[in-house]
């Protein structure tokens, strides 16, 4: 089992969390007022737990993948600051609550903690191949979100993305069936998270 197995054996889940009118709204301009900011706050609050969650696994990384791990963390501190410029700029407030599918997310991630390497490489590259893949969908993206298409959909991104699937593609190769079963898991509670992080501002049925 590789990565791109896990993709093309959920089609459906994956499109989910990749096309969502939330990104329609953003291609086209047409988001309802507020909509954008309402996801940005939660998007903050989010990479600040996906940062915690990247730092548990720089001690179970192989040697080989450490320097991915630890450049990805620094990519992550590097993002608060962006994020907390942009939040001022738009006199966002910086306390918001977290949305129960930002909770859930957290949740997903310290669950993970207990899983094995591979699925926590599974799921790290389906976080991040799932928002790049979304992103491009709405580039270039209406004028006034232009900015945040680009800053997402960068070379950089797209060659980190790259890195953490072969990352992930060397872990499901050594894996254990028990561990392969524990990825595809994974993969498909980080598919569906990310749908619903979408629906936090732009509401579809479920
Ligand atoms: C919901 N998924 C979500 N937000 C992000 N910032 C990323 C992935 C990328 O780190």
């Amino acid at each position: 089992m590789k990565t791109q197995d896990l993709i093309e054996a959920h089609d459906s889940l994956w499109r989910g969390a990749t096309e969502h009118p939330f990104l329609d709204g953003i291609r086209d301009g047409t988001l309802a007022d507020g909509a954008f900011e309402e996801w940005l706050v939660q998007d903050y609050l989010f990479v600040l737990s996906g940062l915690v969650f990247q730092s548990r696994l720089v001690p179970r990384a192989p040697r080989g993948d450490q320097a991915l791990v630890i450049g990805g963390i620094a990519a992550l501190e590097d993002e608060l600051g962006w994020f907390e410029a942009k939040a001022k700029e738009r006199n966002l407030p910086p306390d918001a609550e977290r949305h129960p599918t930002n909770v859930a997310y957290g949740d997903l991630f310290a669950d993970l903690e207990g899983r094995s390497y591979a699925a926590n490489i599974t799921a790290l590259w389906a976080v991040e191949e799932a928002y790049l893949d979304a992103w491009t969908r709405a580039s270039p993206g209406a004028a006034e979100y232009r900015e945040f298409v680009e800053h997402w959909t960068t070379p950089e991104f797209r060659e980190y993305v790259g890195a953490l699937k072969n990352a992930a593609d060397s872990a499901l190769a050594t894996a254990t069936e028990g561990e392969k079963e524990e990825a595809e898991a994974a993969f498909e509670e980080v598919a569906r998270l990310e749908r619903d992080f979408w629906s936090i501002a732009v509401p579809v049925g479920k």
